[in-house]
Order: structure tokens, then C-alpha cells, then sequence
């Protein structure tokens, strides 16, 4: 984990012209001193990679509910590419998060999600949606509904996979393009710490996204503004069939938030806790006012880029070739190490550990989100179809627009 030294800021801003030599050598000796022990409680602050650090503290049912939502997501996912492989008339697709799971339950498990709009912190998702949807709360049957292009989807059947938005939860939304959510996200920031309002505004992104210019600027403003706003990376390793070492020069990519002077996080995102450990210390920052954090989880899809190639239905993953990819471009062996950190396990293990889950148990909980799943898809499969003639609907405002700022 890679935490900001604040005397190395500090001492840089304490180098300005304005001081006199003299001064300027006690001044920093005294900046260097404040510094260090800033910095040591700020370490102290910090998750370091303990499980319990801030997730020992939480209720049985707030743990147990991050359990389900990793289960949820899992079998959400499951259902899905079975869905594709075995319906030919099925018209849904997806960017599968099995896998990820434990990052956006650990993330979403520090947001508020319930309540009245102005009260809710937003995400801002990716193409890689869906995980990230339902552990924000979006409606699982909804969405299946909407995947599938149906009318009584999320968005009425006209987004899909890359445009699922339901603003109840803070869900602002899928984004089919890579970088541009990420700014975006800021502005929300900037509207927050403009209202004063305690919301925070939170984006994912993938490793792919370091080469884009969103992914600086979005950290440079929300550096120099001190915005409410959490960058979570999800660097699965691969962005498209290209390791991310293709275009990031360093090994972690939290390593930038140097250059922005933010704290700049690696964490485990196999493990839902620790997740959640760096995510409630990023949230706490961001709501006392003292700006952004980059948070980047380690983590893996099993899946391929898109869709299911290389997929069976029943099985858990795809391996070998992948005809999109034009050669395989990851070891089977590469996958199924992953595998053997399965974020489902993981969360169960702790759980169990703890007391707050019997193996009986949380096999029950696994078993109604399998059932939940499948029965989302069979509602779903039940609805009627979009009409192309409505198309437009929703496209364009009608009436008048007030101009409003910071109403
Ligand atoms: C601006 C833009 N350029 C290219 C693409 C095509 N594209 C879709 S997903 C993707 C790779 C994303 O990789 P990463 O950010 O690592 O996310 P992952 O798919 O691994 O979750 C690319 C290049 C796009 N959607 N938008
Ligand atoms: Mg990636």
C-alpha cells in the first residue's frame, strides 16, 4: 500500500520564494517535524491491510448483507452467460464481473445508498457494469428486463447493458465509453462541495483507463479543488486482450496519485473487507473535506473481454481460446489461479471465521441468490419488447428548461 508522505508535500510547498533563508530552514525543520507526525497518523488511519480494521466493528447483518451481495452478483452473472449460451433468442450481452465481486460490495458497502436523492452518493460506472449496479442497489429483475431490451426494463429498454442508470439508488450509470465518466464524476464532486452538502461522488474505472486524459484530469481537479471524490480502479490485469504493462509504465497504478498528492491505495479486491476497509477511510476523507483519494484493487474477470467465449453453461469461467481476441490471450493456468482466491470463498471464509455465518447458513443465502437470479430472468424473458417508435422518447427535453446553478 502506498501512502502519501505528507512532509514530502508539505516540504515542496515550504521551498516557495516568499520565505527568507533563515526562516525557511526552521520553518521546515518545523514543517518536516508537523509532517512526520501528520503522516504517522495518518498511517494509523489506514487499513494497512488488516481485515478488521474498520469491517470488525460492523453488525452481523450489515457483514452477512455484504456476503449476499457478493452471492448476488455472482449468480446474476452465472444465470447470464448461461442465458447467452443456451437461449438462442435471448438478445442480451454483457461485460461479466465474476470475479470482481468483492470490489463494488466492499465499495458500495461505505456509500450511502438509500434516501432522498440529494442525500445519496453517486457511482459512476463502466462498461462492465452490472456488478457495480446491484451492489448499489439496483433492482435485479429491472435490469435483466433492460439487458434484454425489454419495455418494462430500468431504462424502459432502449440502454442495455451499457446505459443501466436508476438514479433512486445513485446509480448514475453503465458508460460504453472509457475516460469521460471519470470527469464527470468531478463535476458531481464539485456540485457537492459547492451545496456543502456531505455526498460523495464515486467512479470506477479499469486499468485500461490510466493511458486515457480522463482518468489525470479527472484526479488533477479533484486534487487542486479537494473534491468529495474516490477513484476506484479495477485492474483485472488485461484492458480488452492486452496486459495493462502495455500501457502503464508502473506495476501499481495508485502509484500516480503521487503526481496529484492524494493518498493512492493498492488493496486486495479479492477481499470484500479489505475493500471495504480502504473504501470507508476514503469516504470518511472525502465527507471531512480533505479531498480524493485513488484506490487500486487487485482483482481478475474470469470471463473474457466480452460476452462468453470460451464459456460452458454450468461452469464457472471461460478458458482457452477466444475468437474475438484472435489468439488466447491469457494461461488457462493464469485463470484458474485466480480462482483459487474466489471472492465468494474468501467472504464465506472470514465470515465463518468470525461467527457470524455457519457454512449451513451462508449455503442458504447462496442458494436464494441463485433462485433470485433465475427467477429475474424468467420475469425478464416474460415482458414485452421496446418499440422502435419510442425511441426518441427520453432523448430530447421537452417544454421549457429553467436555468438553474446550485439550486
Ligand atoms: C474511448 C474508448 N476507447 C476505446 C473503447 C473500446 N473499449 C471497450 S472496453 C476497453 C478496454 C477497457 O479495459 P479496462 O479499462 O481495463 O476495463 P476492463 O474491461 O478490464 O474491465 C476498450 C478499449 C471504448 N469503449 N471507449
Ligand atoms: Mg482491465
Amino acid at each position: 500500500m502506498f501512502e502519501l508522505e505528507s512532509s514530502e508535500v508539505s516540504q515542496e510547498t515550504a521551498g516557495s520564494a516568499w520565505l527568507p533563508t533563515a526562516s525557511r530552514r526552521t520553518f521546515l525543520k518545523g514543517v518536516a517535524g508537523a509532517g512526520a507526525a501528520v503522516s504517522f497518523m495518518s498511517k494509523s488511519a489506514w487499513a494497512n491491510g488488516e481485515i478488521g480494521f474498520w469491517a470488525k466493528d460492523l453488525p452481523a447483518d450489515k457483514l452477512t448483507e455484504m456476503f449476499n451481495t457478493i452471492v448476488r452478483i455472482r449468480w446474476h452473472e452465472r444465470t447470464m452467460v448461461d442465458k447467452m449460451i443456451t437461449d438462442p433468442k435471448y438478445r442480451g450481452y454483457n461485460h461479466f464481473y465474476a470475479g470482481q465481486e468483492a470490489v463494488a460490495t466492499g465499495v458500495c458497502a461505505a456509500l450511502n445508498n438509500k434516501g432522498p436523492f440529494d442525500q445519496l452518493d453517486l457511482v459512476y460506472s463502466t462498461h462492465r457494469p452490472t456488478g457495480h449496479a446491484i451492489a448499489k442497489g439496483v433492482d435485479m429483475k429491472k435490469m435483466a428486463a433492460e439487458n434484454d431490451f425489454r419495455a418494462t426494463g430500468l431504462n424502459g429498454g432502449y440502454g442495455g447493458e451499457m446505459h443501466l442508470s436508476d438514479k433512486s439508488c445513485g446509480f448514475i450509470g453503465a458508460d460504453g465509453m472509457i475516460g469521460p465518466g471519470h470527469v464527470i464524476a468531478t463535476g458531481s464532486a464539485f456540485a457537492f462541495r459547492a451545496r456543502d452538502s456531505k455526498q460523495v461522488a464515486v467512479v470506477f474505472g479499469g486499468d485500461g483507463t490510466y493511458a486515457t486524459p480522463h482518468f489525470h484530469s479527472a484526479l488533477n481537479n479533484a486534487a487542486l479543488l479537494k473534491l468529495p471524490f474516490i477513484y476506484v480502479l479495477e485492474n483485472n490485469l488485461y484492458h480488452q486482450y492486452a496486459h495493462y504493462s502495455y500501457s502503464c509504465p508502473m506495476k501499481d497504478i495508485a502509484d500516480a496519485a503521487r503526481t496529484y498528492r492524494i493518498p493512492g491505495v493498492v488493496v486486495d479486491g479479492q477481499d470484500v473487507f479489505q475493500v471495504y476497509n480502504v473504501m470507508k477511510t476514503a469516504v470518511d476523507r472525502a465527507r471531512a473535506g480533505d479531498g480524493p483519494t485513488l484506490i487500486e484493487a487487485k482483482t481478475y474477470r474470469y470471463y473474457n473481454h466480452w460476452g462468453a467465449p470460451g464459456a460452458e453453461a454450468g461452469q464457472l469461467g471461460a478458458f482457452g481460446y477466444d475468437p474475438l481476441a484472435i489468439s488466447s490471450f491469457r494461461p488457462e493456468r493464469e485463470v484458474r489461479a485466480w480462482m483459487q482466491r474466489d471472492p465468494v470463498d474468501i467472504c464465506r471464509n472470514i465470515l465463518v471465521n468470525w461467527g457470524v455465518l455457519t457454512r449451513a447458513r451462508a449455503d442458504e443465502i447462496e442458494a436464494a441468490a441463485k433462485k433470485e437470479a433465475i427467477d429475474a430472468f424468467a420475469w425478464a424473458d416474460k415482458q414485452p419488447f421496446c418499440k422502435p417508435e419510442d425511441g426518441l422518447k427520453n432523448v430530447f427535453v421537452e417544454g421549457v428548461v429553467p436555468a438553474r446553478q446550485f439550486g
